[in-house]
This record gives structure tokens, sequence and C-alpha cells, in this order.
């Protein structure tokens, strides 16, 4: 159990180098990936409840995020050989729009309520997000806006959406600083969050059920 509590508190702390020393000898204690992944979760769902409650600052959250996906790799292979997926999520900020520090948190915080993500990066046009949803058959789509001029690319990305037939297969969740519930709600996307934290809580739910919409 004293390397699990190790891994937890290198990563709570951010220090990527122990982390992944750690979450190597796990695997060579022989914990299960299992056991491994769900420290790591339970630290990550704790860093999203403080982000979300402002104990921890995106700096912090970053950090961890990157500790977090150092340790990801060393048990990924693994957790692909048993592929128990838990959902996949396409994230992409939307056409016309640079802006990746929020959707990069976004993603951080989804990948740790163990859903495979798959991102798109930014400048992500409607006909990029149909071809991926296409491809990959994802559960949910999540789209990060940040400017009042690229806003109106959600609504676009979802009328191509209905326009390939492909809506009805995907959640869609949206969040950007100048998003609402509002504007969700006119465009017709499933879920609104107005940060990562509660992103990630939201993406949790989907997967398991709990809401629909
Ligand atoms: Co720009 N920018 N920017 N910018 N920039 C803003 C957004 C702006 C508010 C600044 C201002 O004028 N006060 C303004 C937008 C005004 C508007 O339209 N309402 C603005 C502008 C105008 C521009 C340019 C047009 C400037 C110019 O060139 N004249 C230009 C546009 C470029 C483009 O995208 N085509 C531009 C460029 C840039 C930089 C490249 C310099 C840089 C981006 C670097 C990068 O992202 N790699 C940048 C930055 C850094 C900002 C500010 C300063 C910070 C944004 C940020 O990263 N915040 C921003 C001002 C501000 O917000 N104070 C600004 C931290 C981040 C963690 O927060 O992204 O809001 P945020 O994400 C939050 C939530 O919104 C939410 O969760 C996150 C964490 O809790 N969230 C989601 C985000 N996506 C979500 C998705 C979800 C759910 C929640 O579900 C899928």
């Amino acid at each position: 159990m004293e390397v699990l509590s190790a891994l937890a508190t290198s990563l709570r702390q951010g220090n990527s180098g122990e982390t992944r020393r750690n979450a190597v000898k796990a695997l060579a204690a022989g914990h299960d990936y299992k056991e491994i992944l769900e420290v790591m979760l339970k630290v990550m769902e704790d860093v999203g409840k403080k982000f979300k409650e402002n104990e921890l600052f995106v700096p912090e959250v970053l950090v961890i995020g990157r500790s977090f996906n150092t340790a990801l790799d060393v048990i990924a292979p693994i957790i692909e050989e048993n592929d128990e997926s838990k959902g996949l999520v396409i994230i992409g900020t939307v056409q016309g729009d640079l802006h990746d520090i929020g959707k990069n948190l976004v993603k951080m915080l989804i990948t740790g309520t163990g859903a495979k993500v798959i991102d798109l990066g930014v400048d992500v046009s409607p006909k990029m997000f149909v071809e991926a949803v296409e491809k990959y058959k994802p559960d949910i789509v999540a789209m990060s806006a940040l400017l009042t001029t690229t806003m109106v690319q959600i609504n676009q990305t979802i009328k191509e959406l209905n326009k390939a037939g492909l809506r009805d297969q995907v959640k869609i969740l949206i969040g950007g600083a100048p998003v609402t519930k509002h504007y969700a709600d006119n465009v017709e996307a499933d879920f609104y969050s107005a940060d990562a934290g509660s992103a990630a809580d939201l993406v949790r739910q989907i997967i398991n059920k709990k809401i629909q919409n």
C-alpha cells in the first residue's frame, strides 16, 4: 500500500518525475493497473473539486494534469490491453478559435474520470467534428469556445451533426468563457458546464447514465 500512497502524494504535489517513478514501482510491486488508476482518479476527483471551489488554480491544475499524464503513460499499455473503456469523449476548440488552455484543463479532468479522450485540438471545423464522430463513434462531443465571434461555430457543428444524421448518437457538452446555459439551451446542446471540474462531473454522470439531459 505504501507505494500507492506515495503515488497519490506525488500526483497531488504535481511532481511528474516522482509520479512516473511511483507508477513504475507500483506495477513492479505487483499492483493491478485498476488499483493504480483508482488511486490516481481519486486524486483527480479531489483536484477537480478543489479547482471548482477555487482552492486550486490553473497553474497547479496544469502541473497536476501533466503528472497525471506521466503516470497514465506508464499504465496506458496495460489499460489498452484490458480495454475496459469508460466512455469515449471527443474534444476540441471550435473553428476560428485558438484558445486551448481551458480546453486542455477540461480534457485533463475528463481523462481523470477514466474516460478515453480524443483531442482534435484548436480551430476544429464542424466538418472535422462530424468526421471524427463518424470515425470514432464517441459517447460525448465536447466543444470549447472562448470568443463571442466563434461561439456560433458550436451551433454550426450541431447543425452539421444533424445533417449527417449523427446528432442522436452523441451527447453534446459545451463550455468556454462566453458560453452560457441559455446559449446551450438555444442551440440544443445536451449539457453546459462553466468550468473544467463540473465538465468532468457531468461526463462521469453521462457515462454512468445517471443523467440524460
Ligand atoms: Co484571447 N481573448 N484572444 N488569447 N484571451 C480572451 C478570451 C478575451 C476575453 C480577452 C479580452 O479581450 N478581455 C477576448 C475575447 C473577447 C470575446 O470575444 N468575448 C480575447 C480575444 C479578443 C483574443 C483575440 C481576438 C485577440 C486579438 O488577436 N485581437 C485573439 C483571438 C485568436 C483566436 O483564437 N483566433 C486572442 C488570442 C489569445 C492568445 C493566443 C494570445 C492566448 C491564447 C493562448 C492559448 O489558449 N493557448 C489568449 C489568452 C490567453 C486569453 C485570456 C487572457 C485567457 C484565456 C485563458 O486561457 N483563460 C482571455 C482573457 C480571460 O479569460 N481573462 C482571452 C484560462 C482558462 C483556464 O480559462 O479558457 O475560460 P477558460 O476555460 C475555463 C472555462 O471557460 C471552462 O473551463 C475552463 C476552466 O475552468 N471551459 C469549459 C472552457 N472550455 C470548456 C469546455 C467545456 C466546459 C467548460 O465543455 C466542453
